[in-house]
């Protein structure tokens, strides 16, 4: 980054900012979408005129291309008038310190002193089970090894289209410390319903108190998890480390050792 570049970026007004492509505040943003008419000028014109109406500035096609014979697919160049205050945004953030592999044993040998036992599901209809397989699988995912293979952790995953009764009979027969729940379609708020039955279930059977509960999935934030009545909520790109340091220190912090 050139000190031109960096000078620019420490000027930024941070209560007002807007995207930038070439220079400061000059609003640039790429668009792409695909149109259900072939390829040609109208395709172009109206793509340009759809811009537009989103409210974008000088709006310019800067690609187009035939997909199979009857859709167009466009990218297109314009510019935000909008700015947004950067300075006073607050997000909710998972409230527990990092640790890796090692640290985590040793945490949970030293602090709480015996082995815990985590159950994961993708539960409901949901069948993608590659989320909570990345976070549970003895081989791991991205450099990182999953729950089953923490020497002080037992990890149970119970696979995908799991019912939520099903996860509390399972819960209590393991004797669980903390439920891991992966909810990946969100069609029809249907990852709501399905997360929020849990919570009701698990409250109606006294159990809720007793368990650390942690929901994940591409389109969960902690935000809407705290909202849905969980302790944490993990998003894209989380591995498994993120998750056992929360639900150890969870543990301490609560006194569910
Ligand atoms: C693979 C896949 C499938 C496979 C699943 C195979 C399997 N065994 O999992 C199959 C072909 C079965 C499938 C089916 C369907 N799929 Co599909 N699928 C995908 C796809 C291509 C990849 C998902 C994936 O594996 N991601 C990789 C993992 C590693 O990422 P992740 O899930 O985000 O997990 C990470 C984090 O989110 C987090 N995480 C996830 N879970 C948890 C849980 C906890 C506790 C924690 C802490 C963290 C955590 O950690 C993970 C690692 O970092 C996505 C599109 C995409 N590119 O994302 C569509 C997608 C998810 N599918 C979709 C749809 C619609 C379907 C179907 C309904 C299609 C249909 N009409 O039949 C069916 C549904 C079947 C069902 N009953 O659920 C939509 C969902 C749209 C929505 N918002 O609801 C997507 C987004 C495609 C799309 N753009 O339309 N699908």
């Amino acid at each position: 980054m050139s000190a031109e570049h960096q000078t620019q970026i420490a000027k930024a007004d941070l209560t007002r900012i807007r995207p930038y492509g070439d220079t400061m505040d000059d609003g640039k943003v790429q668009l792409s979408f695909s149109l259900p008419v072939p390829d040609g000028p109208e395709a172009v014109e109206a793509a340009r005129q759809l811009a537009a109406k989103m409210g974008l500035l000088h709006p310019t096609v800067v690609h187009h291309e035939q997909m199979g014979t009857e859709f167009t697919f466009v990218v297109l160049y314009g510019c935000c008038v909008h700015t947004v205050d950067y300075a006073h945004i607050e997000v909710p953030k998972v409230d527990s310190t990092r640790m890796d592999f090692y640290e985590i044993n040793q945490f949970i040998r030293d602090r709480i002193g015996r082995k815990i036992t985590v159950v994961g599901a993708c539960t409901g209809t949901d069948a993608h089970t590659v989320g909570i397989d990345a976070i549970m699988n003895m081989k791991g995912y991205h450099g990182e090894y999953g729950l089953e293979r923490y020497p002080e952790i037992l990890a149970y995953n119970l696979g995908s289209q799991v019912e939520n009764e099903e996860l509390v009979r399972k819960a209590v027969e393991l004797g669980a410390d903390a439920l891991l729940v992966s909810q990946v379609v969100t069609q029809k708020d249907v990852h709501i319903h399905n997360l929020s039955a849990l919570v009701d279930l698990l409250e109606a059977e006294g159990l809720r108190e007793r368990l650390v509960l942690v929901a994940g999935g591409p389109r969960i934030t902690h935000e809407l998890a705290l909202e849905l009545g969980y302790d944490a909520g993990f998003g894209p790109g989380t591995l498994a480390p993120d998750v056992a340091s929360f639900v150890v220190q969870e543990m301490v912090r609560r006194n569910l050792v």
